[in-house]
């Protein structure tokens, strides 16, 4: 058995739009209201998955999911009359940050010897808790061999759960057992604390990990109020390495040592304030770097584009790569779209440690299906959603026929 890190990104669908809707997350609130480049966001996500195949990676992906969600709105009893925000919510292609889709344990963390997978319940925002079943019904095919996998259901409300963007997991190599940690928030500040404690500590029974490889961490409400609405805002975590802000974690030095306790090999790599502020690293989206270990094991961090035209922050990446870390290579990305409603690379991925053997071929990424992709979005994706365009029949038509004509050339028409 060969198991690899496989990165599961999300196809940018074909209604994304940004209407304002995340509460506490900076890039969503400043670009409400703002036309959206369907077309070119998924071109930027398939650019970003061709380049981290380049780099001899191993790429999946996740469809877009059926929207406008007509059922939804039926069950709200929405109609004209109600807020443009809720009904905005119908329109959401937010399941394209797949590091909300589900939380993972890969198989040599858990006690059945399976790698684990839930889907998150999203319960905090309307337009991301109307994801997880369509999720998981993509969950139950890609992963469909029970004998290395188990899908389980979302963990039920009140406890909200926002899956991997919360969760890190540390190991000599990813296909050796690892220590994984959760990190959640308490409510009490300006906005809300997504990923709930016992969210995490349900997730962690149900994929059978070994308490003593399980390491539970407070956010830093200063973090969350300063737009951090995810851990992965300000920390990324690779083998041994972590690489965080010095004001990721509500008590920095006893974070360290928890995880150091279970996992004494880890490397912590701190961005100190004075390099580049917590505001700075929140604008640039420096910590939702894809971190990666490169065949040959160096590591490359995989950051927007952002990054580099950020004086702080490019010069404290140029200084990292250039020294001793682990990190030796920093590879910025154009995810624009994606970006200006709060996701970066790492937000638009999943990580899952498996044989590709055993994933469903229809879900992994080859030349023949990026160009497949490529060439549905280029003809069917809308070029552009002026806000006002949400609502209408003719969108739904448009963003319909754009999902289905995806499905069929993948062969995946039972997601339909
Ligand atoms: O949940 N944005 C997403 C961004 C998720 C980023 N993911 C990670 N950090 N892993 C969110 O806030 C914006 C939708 C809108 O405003 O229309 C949105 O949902």
């Amino acid at each position: 058995m060969s198991l690899r890190e496989i990165n599961f990104d999300g196809i940018v669908g074909p209604s994304h739009n940004y209407a304002g809707l995340s509460l506490g997350n900076i890039a969503s609130a400043s670009h409400k209201g703002e036309p959206s480049y369907p077309r070119a966001a998924a071109l930027q996500g398939l650019a970003k998955m061709r380049g981290n195949m380049a780099l001899g990676l191993a790429q999946g992906f996740l469809l877009p999911l059926p929207r406008p969600n007509t059922a939804l709105g039926d069950h709200l009893g929405l109609d004209d009359s109600a807020p443009a925000q809720l009904r905005a919510a119908l329109w959401s292609a937010s399941s394209m940050w797949t590091a909300n889709a589900a939380t993972v344990s890969p198989a040599p963390d858990t006690a059945d010897g399976r790698c684990h997978l839930t889907p998150a319940n999203l319960v905090t925002m309307l337009h991301r808790a109307q994801e997880w079943r369509d999720t998981k019904a993509q969950l139950d095919l890609a992963f469909a061999d029970t004998a290395h996998f188990a899908v389980h259901d979302a963990i039920p409300p009140s406890f909200g759960d926002e899956g991997a963007a919360n969760h890190m997991r540390f190991c000599e190599s990813h296909d050796a057992p690892g220590v994984e940690v959760f990190v959640y928030g308490r409510p009490g500040g300006p906005f809300p604390a997504r990923q709930h404690e016992q969210a995490s500590r349900a997730v962690a029974r149900l994929h059978q990990l070994n308490p003593q490889r399980c390491v539970f961490i407070e956010q830093n409400p200063e973090a969350i109020a300063a737009g951090a609405f995810h851990n992965d805002v300000v920390a990324v975590a690779n083998e041994r390495v972590l690489f965080a802000h010095q004001r990721a974690f509500a008590d920095q030095p006893a974070a360290y040592e928890a995880i150091r306790r279970a996992f004494p090999a880890l490397e912590v790599i701190e961005v100190p304030e004075e390099a580049v502020s917590l505001e700075e690293a929140i604008r640039t989206y420096l910590f939702n770097g894809q971190l990666v270990t490169l065949p040959g094991s160096e590591m490359a961090l995989v950051v927007p584009s952002e990054c580099r035209d950020s004086p702080s922050v490019w010069q404290f990446c140029e200084r990292m790569a250039a020294g001793n870390g682990p990190i030796r290579r920093i590879v910025p990305v154009d995810v624009r779209q994606s970006m200006a409603n709060g996701g970066g690379p790492a937000c638009l991925r999943l990580r899952v440690v498996a044989d590709p053997a055993h994933v469903d071929p229809r879900f992994l990424l080859d030349e023949k299906r990026a160009t497949l992709i490529e060439r549905v979005v280029s003809e069917t994706w809308p070029e552009r959603i002026d806000p006002s365009d949400l609502g209408t029949a003719a969108l739904a038509d448009k963003v319909n026929a754009a999902r289905l004509a995806l499905l069929s050339v993948l062969s995946l028409n039972e997601l339909a």
